[in-house]
């Protein structure tokens, strides 16, 4: 049996996503942006597609919503935009993150960091959530972004973005959240509080890879990343995605008619699998489930090496991972247990299952017994974990 548990990694088209991109390809090839009738073969599709990521979002026609070719380039393009006209202008000299940003954050605040911004990376709590109010205490007149993602991609924990969002307001700052893990977990709704950027990514809610996008509240463009032609408005320059594209609107669309189901059917799932990890010995979930989207478990086994882990999961047809996917070749301990303050050993056994609307139950109850297996094995040949003293549990709450 084949099991992918690592949908915060990407997850797998849908079929019906595919089946729209098709004709894309080798039929309705032409370039949109020339004066023929192969362009206007196009126009339909994306105009469709387009409606259905504004309304996936709840975003109003004046606002914009830029497709970029995928979260990273979101989430560097405000940063990067922010630098050259509020930090480089001398109009402002700093922005707040949160320590457990994606890597397309982070990296991207240490390079403008090294170029003369001052950046606050915030905390997070024991919980491994943000607290809004940590926000307020950062923010000066001189504070041009806060940057905070919605929910974090290793833990699922939910962030406070509508009070932080409320906060921005009350101070005029600009506010940007990375919403890549909450797309098709979580309602989205652009309208319902104050945020001027939202990242996202198709490749996370069973669309195509190399396809995300960036909200821009109306009013709050950016300064382009890629300059050039005058495509998506002059706003990012480059021939259309006209597939990826297509392929984005019709899995919004998918994203948006599945939330109850993830909302409700996958947490259940979810819930039932992580009830039964937690009955083994030793075993510490970081995030309370009701701070949690429903598809994520980052789950310690304490004395075993994640990599230990993935690997018996993974000989017996297993995909899950150690956190990030982008961070998975390092063999560093894991951010967010780092960031909460786990010590050396644990940090290093955490291991992420991550659900979608795919998974089933047979998938997770084979898991179950694979993990129970290799818990078993790895324990037995494992001299942290036989040297650590009973019930010892660095400063973590077991079982939430
Ligand atoms: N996180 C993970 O294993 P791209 O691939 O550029 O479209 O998405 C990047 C990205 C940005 N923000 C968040 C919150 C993310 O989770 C990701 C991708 C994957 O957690 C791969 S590193």
């Amino acid at each position: 049996m084949k099991v992918y548990l690592d949908n915060n990694a990407t997850t797998m088209v849908d079929e019906q996503v595919k089946a729209v991109m098709d004709p894309f390809f080798s039929e309705k090839y032409g370039n949109p942006n020339s004066l023929h009738a192969f362009a206007g073969e196009t126009h339909p599709a994306i105009r469709d597609a387009m409606e259905k990521i504004y309304a996936g979002i709840h975003a109003k026609k004046e606002d914009s919503v830029i497709v970029t070719s995928c979260a990273t380039e979101s989430n560097n393009w405000v940063l990067k935009s922010i630098y050259f006209e509020y930090i480089l202008t001398g109009r402002k000299n700093h922005i707040i993150i949160s320590e457990v940003e994606h890597p397309s954050i982070i990296a991207t605040a240490r390079f403008i960091e090294s170029m003369g911004c001052r950046v606050t990376y915030l905390p997070i709590n024991s919980e491994g959530i943000i607290e809004a109010q940590s926000v307020r205490d950062s923010i000066t007149p001189k504070t041009a972004l806060v940057s905070v993602m919605w929910a974090n991609n290793e833990t699922g924990a939910i962030f406070p973005v509508e009070e932080i969002g409320d906060i921005c307001e009350q101070h005029k700052v600009l506010f940007h959240t990375d919403a890549v893990q909450a797309i098709g977990k979580l309602p989205i709704d652009v309208q319902s509080f104050n945020v001027d950027y939202l990242t996202f990514s198709a490749h996370k809610f069973h669309g195509p890879k190399g396809v995300g996008a960036l909200y821009m509240k109306k009013g709050k463009e950016l300064t382009p990343l890629f300059h050039g032609g005058a495509q998506m408005g002059g706003h990012r320059s480059g021939t259309l995605n006209v597939a990826g594209i297509v392929g984005m609107g019709k899995a919004m669309e998918q994203a948006t008619d599945a939330l109850d189901y993830e909302m409700e059917d996958v947490r259940e799932l979810r819930d039932d699998f992580e009830d039964e990890l937690l009955k083994i010995k030793d075993t510490f979930v970081v995030t309370p489930r009701e701070k949690r989207t429903g598809n994520t478990t980052l789950i310690s086994f304490r004395g075993i090496e994640g990599e230990s882990m993935l690997w018996d999961l993974n000989r017996e047809g297993i995909g899950a991972s150690t956190g990030s996917a982008c961070a998975s070749e390092d063999l560093e301990a894991n951010s967010v247990m780092e960031a909460i303050g786990a010590d050396e050993d644990l940090a290093h056994t955490a291991i992420r299952f991550s659900l979608s609307r795919y998974t089933t139950k047979e998938e997770l109850d084979h898991t179950l017994n694979v993990v129970k297996k290799a818990v078993k094995r790895l324990r037995e040949i494992s001299s942290s974990y036989s040297y650590a003293p009973e019930g010892h549990n660095s400063g973590l709450t077991a079982g939430h």
